[in-house]
């Protein structure tokens, strides 16, 4: 017997002919490499950086976690300092992400990417991050995706649409026939205000927009 959240979740799956996905959080967790990126960048401005405050970074911009930071410091810069400060935190981060391997994708995550792309589903990911290509790289999965959305591709940070209708556009599948899978609060929003049905990633308590909320990728399947 289905319970009602696996009977929402089949309806939605189904209906489909696209499925967008965000990256950190939802595919990956690199959530904890920006968290001990930006940690450091703070402790050497002499300040704190807490799990708290990394939890409103996700889904926003480089630049505009920047800004975040540095109104938490107290600190006022100029855009060339800035600029500098965000280099350091993604040198950082980035060396970080070199460790990845096919092992640190999130449970669930590569299944799901499969029975999509055997069920003829469209497959686009739909990310903030500068970085997303390298990610997909280090952990195998570049193959699995239609067409691929970053930061690079953007103007407008999530929860402005830009991102999830870039991806739609590129699948040439209509925003009402795309479904998104979004861990952020703000990713939710993007979606919504692109048109598109989302599936919330994580806790209910943050994601209570969405169409539908699970804790990861591995309660769904086609
Ligand atoms: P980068 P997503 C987002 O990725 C992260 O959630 C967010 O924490 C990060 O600041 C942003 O990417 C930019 O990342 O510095 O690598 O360009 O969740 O949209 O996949
Ligand atoms: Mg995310």
């Amino acid at each position: 017997m289905l319970s009602e959240n696996h009977r929402d979740a089949n309806r939605l799956l189904y209906t489909k002919k696209a499925f967008i996905f965000d990256l950190d959080g939802v595919l990956v967790d690199t959530a904890i490499f920006h968290y001990q990126a930006w940690k450091r960048l703070a402790n050497s401005l002499g300040f704190d950086f807490t799990w708290q405050q990394n939890e409103k970074l996700k889904g926003v911009s480089r630049r505009q976690s920047l800004d975040y930071l540095l109104g938490w410091g107290n600190l006022q810069l100029s855009d060339a300092e800035k600029e500098q400060l965000a280099t350091r935190k993604n040198e950082w981060y980035l060396a970080l992400v070199g460790g990845m391997t096919h092992w640190d994708l999130l449970p669930g995550a590569y299944r799901l990417l499969s029975e999509a792309r055997n069920k003829g589903i469209r497959v686009a990911l739909g990310s903030a991050s500068k970085n997303a290509r390298l990610v997909l790289e280090r952990t195998g999965i570049s193959d699995c995706f239609d067409a691929v959305i970053d930061g690079n591709a953007v103007t407008r940070s999530k929860p402005d649409p830009e991102v999830f209708i870039k991806a739609a556009d590129a699948l040439d599948v209509p925003p009402g026939a795309c479904l998104v899978f979004e861990d952020a609060h703000a990713g939710v929003a993007a979606a919504l205000a692109a048109g598109m049905q989302v599936v919330g990633v994580g806790d209910p308590a943050e994601l209570g927009e969405a169409d539908m909320v699970v804790m990861g990728l591995a309660d769904l399947g086609i």
